[in-house]
């Protein structure tokens, strides 16, 4: 009698060589084969003949069989004995399916967009983002084409981020996915004859905005449009690649000062572009995400470039972060360039404190996703963190019990605070793709992959999916606030509710009035669009579709591109004026891969950085 299967995947569609469904034909011959091998029967002349006879038989049997009253069956070519058991299925090759292009092979064969859509449904709701991006991009062309971001209220730009035109970086390889070609064309001539010269000239930015946005857009760019296969495999609109690639190193080795000047391994906050110099945040520390989140792009950059030094740098932080002290794998948010120590017991996984864990796994993982290997230490920091989450920030919701994640301001031995911010839903997609490794559920499950613990983090992530929705849900715009509270025991306030009446949870979320704004950030949605590839569970297709629908309807400007809003609680909402880079960088692409071909930046060979830039797994 077989063992009873592992815990993590009793009762669970289960499938390895043991168990696999085996065809009838292949237990026959296997089952001649042993004969042979076991007992050498085939020696006997008598048991030859008969073998012989068997398959004669049988193949007389194929021909002959056709039942008369399957015509449909036949017609489609099914041959199917008299007992109904379809011999034709047992026969043929399983169907031969087109190749699946990685999508920079769907690009240099020209196609205009990467994958297809053959469900009529989801490729008209992919349009739709795909209009809307082309909608906010001409808004941004029309009144700030070469500033960092517009403001499409008062039809002019704004450079916020420095000056480095950071949504035509961040825009451009959303628009190179969506076949956007004229988009792509305009994105890229202008880097091509402006960016050096910004860089060249510009003062102070940033070090990790500066590097998601736009080292981050560069090398994505240059990614995708064939540059590691050489210019002259391309037929994108834009500049040659090596464009993308001589920009993004003339932008990394300014960066690179941020590292060089500290006495210690944790890089200061800013850099001053044009002479190459960096200097500490105002109070002199630093953020434990964003020292902690260029990692992704400094790798890639040395892996295209052959220059070791821009990885060597970035992954000294990391380094140095395993070996200080933390509480159960969490860390405070503030980190100090000059002691190299944290600074603080804020520990929170909104922000300043995000994309720090999201950098475990997915460094882990651009780097193969090996264990016994040198990054193996990120994949337990990461596990680590991950327990502590669960053990110290996990909390469900009164009345109804939304699962949600707060934060402990003082420590983990001051009291618990049941704020979540909207930047902590990206924890549900970071939790997935780390379950699975990029896998659908399904194959992880197949293949036996999935620990208890991978299953424990993949339910967690649909339960705090499921809590970011209804922070969108709650409110009378559809659209969420950038921080929620949840009514817990120990918490509550009336009279500041999201202004949806008919939502289950008005009581559990309650919205502060110098929370209500809404950004036009992408969280919700990218954990919505990693969920969907991974369970592929259909409604957080239809979840997503609803948040784009309500951004159509409150956030779009009549004179051109999308606009932040002041209050999500009232009808018709109170607006900013602002486009952040990131709608065009991340939510329009997240929730065009939501509603498209899984094939394109497959999950198992991409890693997106924290501003949806993909880069490539390196192969092993
Ligand atoms: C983006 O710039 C990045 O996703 C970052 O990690 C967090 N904030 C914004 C989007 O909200």
């Amino acid at each position: 009698m077989s063992k009873p299967l592992p815990y993590s995947v009793k009762d669970i569609h289960y499938d390895n060589a043991k168990f696999r469904h085996r065809s009838p034909l292949k237990v026959f011959s296997q089952s001649l084969l042993t004969l042979n091998t076991k007992r050498n029967y085939a020696s006997c002349s008598t048991w030859k003949f008969l073998i012989v006879i068997l398959f004669f038989g049988l193949a007389c049997l194929m021909l002959m069989s056709k039942s008369p009253n399957d015509s449909s069956a036949n017609e489609k070519g099914k041959v199917t004995f008299v007992g109904g058991l379809r011999l034709g299925r047992l026969l043929r090759k399983p169907p031969r399916l087109p190749p699946r292009l990685s999508p920079d092979e769907g690009q240099l064969r020209g196609s205009s967009t990467y994958g297809s859509n053959s469900d009529p449904k989801w490729a008209a709701r992919q349009q739709s983002v795909k209009d809307a991006f082309d909608y906010a991009w001409s808004g941004y062309r029309k009144y700030a084409m070469g500033y960092d971001e517009l403001m499409p209220i008062s039809q002019r730009g704004v450079d916020g981020l420095g000056g480095l035109g950071a949504t035509v970086v961040d825009a451009l390889d959303t628009a190179m996915i969506m076949g956007h070609n004229n988009i792509v064309s305009e994105a890229g001539s202008w880097v091509e004859a402006h960016l050096l010269e910004r860089i060249s000239q510009k003062g102070q930015v940033n070090l990790f905005e500066t590097t998601i946005r736009v080292l981050g857009g560069l090398l994505s760019a240059y990614h995708l449009s064939g540059g590691e296969q050489g210019a002259t495999n391309m037929t994108h609109n834009g500049p040659n690649p090596a464009v993308y690639l001589n920009v993004a190193k003339d932008l990394a080795d300014r960066l690179l000062s941020a590292f060089n000047s500290s006495p210690t391994p944790i890089p200061y906050s800013d850099v001053i572009l044009r002479d190459s110099t960096a200097h500490p945040a105002p109070g002199g520390m630093s953020s434990t995400a964003e020292v902690a989140s260029v990692q992704l792009e400094f790798n890639y950059l040395s892996t295209v470039s052959g220059d070791p030094k821009y990885s060597t740098e970035a992954m000294k932080v990391l380094a140095h972060i395993k070996s200080l002290p933390k509480t159960e794998g969490l860390v405070p948010i503030y980190i100090s360039p000059q002691s190299g120590e944290f600074v603080g017991e804020n520990i929170r996984l909104g922000s300043r404190g995000d994309s720090y864990y999201e950098y475990l796994i997915k460094v882990w993982l651009q780097q193969g996703a090996k264990l016994n290997s040198d990054f193996t230490y990120l994949y337990d920091m990461y596990t680590e963190a991950m327990k502590g989450v669960r053990h110290l920030l996990v909390r469900k919701s009164i009345p109804n019990g939304l699962v949600f994640v707060g934060e402990l301001p003082y420590g983990s031995k001051g009291e618990f605070s049941p704020k979540m911010d909207h930047l902590v839903c990206f924890l549900p997609g970071t939790l997935a793709l780390g379950a699975t490794k990029g896998l659908t559920k399904e194959k992880a499950l197949a293949e036996n992959l999935l620990s208890f613990e991978d299953l424990e983090n993949l339910k967690l992530a649909e339960d705090l999916a499921k809590a970011c929705f209804e922070m969108y849900e709650v409110t009378a715009t559809g659209l969420a606030p950038e921080i929620a509270y949840f009514h817990t025991e120990e918490y509550s306030e009336d009279g500041l509710e999201g202004g949806n009446k008919s939502s289950m949870y008005a009581k559990d979320i309650i919205i502060k009035h110098a929370d209500r704004h809404n950004l036009l950030r992408p969280e919700t949605v990218e954990s919505l669009f990693v969920l969907y590839r991974i369970t592929k569970d259909t409604k957080y297709r239809d979840q997503g579709w609803q948040i784009f629908e309500a951004f159509e309807k409150y956030t779009k400007v009549k004179t051109g591109g999308y606009t932040s809003l002041d209050d999500v609680t009232e009808v018709p909402p109170l607006r900013r004026d602002k486009m952040e880079t990131f709608f065009l960088g991340e939510t329009l692409k997240y929730l065009y891969l939501l509603f498209g071909d899984d094939s394109v930046i497959p999950l198992d060979k991409f890693v997106f950085n924290t501003e949806a830039h993909p880069l490539p797994i390196r192969s092993t």
